[in-house]
């Protein structure tokens, strides 16, 4: 896989990931290059997804990987929360567009999401575990949210100051 296939992912607080996407019309071959290049992305970057959001395209399309042999891809376009269990549990989460930051999240134990598969086709995914986290994870990037948004605004604000921060030294060196 060569470098230039890979995406520049957008970092909190880039108000771009605040953009809420809109459905993708088709899956034609510019959606299907852009699968490709976000598993890369996805891959590279150790992540267990990835939402268009993140690499700038405001279209409702996400990939996830959550197998720890990396090797149980999975396309979810125009994604549709069917059913979320009343259950919830407050879990660590990360974001590859915030960088460094691990805090504990409250999410729906399982979930039942209706979506196209990568070659268009209609699917519907039952999902419990780190799956089930990952999907409302990358779900909220379609609608503009960031996972530091459900923390105290006083843990946001530290956030955002550290990584200003970090993307300003990284600019200098
Ligand atoms: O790689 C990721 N790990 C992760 C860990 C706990 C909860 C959610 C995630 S998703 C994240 C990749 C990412 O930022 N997807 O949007
Ligand atoms: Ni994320």
């Amino acid at each position: 896989m060569n470098q230039s296939t890979l995406l520049d992912i957008l970092r909190y607080p880039d108000p771009r990931l605040h953009t809420v996407a809109r459905p993708v019309a088709a899956v034609d071959d510019r959606i299907r290059g852009l699968i490709e290049r976000m598993f890369a992305t996805m891959y590279d970057a150790s992540g267990i997804g990835l939402a268009a959001t993140q690499v700038d395209v405001h279209e409702r399309l996400v990939v996830i990987d959550v197998s720890e042999e990396r090797n149980q891809p999975m396309v979810l376009i125009n994604p549709e929360i069917e059913w979320a269990s009343p259950e919830k549990r407050k879990g660590e989460e990360g974001c590859l567009s915030v960088p460094g930051i691990y805090d504990g999240v409250e999410r729906s134990l399982a979930v039942r999401v209706r979506a196209l598969d990568g070659e268009g086709h209609p699917r519907v995914i039952e999902a419990e575990g780190m799956l089930a986290v990952c999907i409302q994870h990358e779900m909220d990037h379609l609608m503009g949210k960031v996972f530091v948004e459900y923390l105290s605004s006083l843990k946001q604000g530290r956030i955002k100051s550290k990584l200003v921060k970090a993307q300003r030294e990284a600019m200098r060196s």
